[in-house]
């Protein structure tokens, strides 16, 4: 677990599930463009979520690469889900704003609704293919300039399914803390 805070704001990398995470007012859904339930965080969030959550997608659908849109969380432990399009790697081009595009939209989105506490899976980093340490660099750096800006968002919580995958984001986090 490392973690860092910033103008009020902590951001914090643990190991873990994203949708084992009860703490939190909303966690965030690598979706794809119809927001049907798919593998990955997708499969995961709508098998714990029930189908009442596809349901209420269906009127959201499509979302467009770095889209965010939110839903209630039914069976999840969480009252909201913030589901994002992110870009395939080298598909949706560039494809590093796009990525930055979707957390920037998820945080000022969680902020617009005055929810305290917001938990991201890392977007693109599975079946959309974006080399995770590139990733994650995109993510920090998005995020903590958006720090200041934030009036009710107080945590942000990345969640790495590997302890290898979470030491890598507590690494690339430190880094892009010290020089930004
Ligand atoms: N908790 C935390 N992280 C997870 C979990 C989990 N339960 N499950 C997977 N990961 P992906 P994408 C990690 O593929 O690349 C779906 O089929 C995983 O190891 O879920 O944005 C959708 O339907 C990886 O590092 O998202 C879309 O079509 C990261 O979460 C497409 O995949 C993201 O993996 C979205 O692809």
């Amino acid at each position: 677990m490392f973690e860092l805070n910033r103008h009020g704001v902590t951001v914090s990398c643990v190991q873990g599930d994203i949708t084992q995470q009860p703490d939190f007012d909303a966690v965030v859904n690598a979706a794809n463009a119809e927001l049907r339930p798919g593998g990955g965080v997708a499969g995961a969030i709508h098998r714990a979520a029930g189908p009442e959550l596809d349901a209420a997608c269906r009127s959201l659908a499509p979302i467009r690469p770095g889209d965010a849109v939110m839903t209630a969380g039914y069976g999840l432990p969480n009252p909201w889900v913030i589901h994002c399009l992110g870009p395939v790697y080298g598909r949706d081009t560039p494809s590093d704003s796009l990525l930055a595009d979707c957390y920037r939209n998820a945080v000022e989105l969680a902020d617009k609704e005055q929810l305290q506490s917001i938990g991201f899976p890392a977007l693109s980093t599975g079946a959309f293919g974006y080399p995770m340490e590139a990733a994650a660099e995109v993510a920090f750096q998005t995020l903590l300039a958006l720090c200041a800006s934030l009036g009710h968002v107080q945590q942000v919580r990345f969640v790495l399914f590997s302890h290898d995958d979470a030491a890598l984001h507590g690494r690339v986090l430190r880094r892009v803390g010290v020089s930004n």
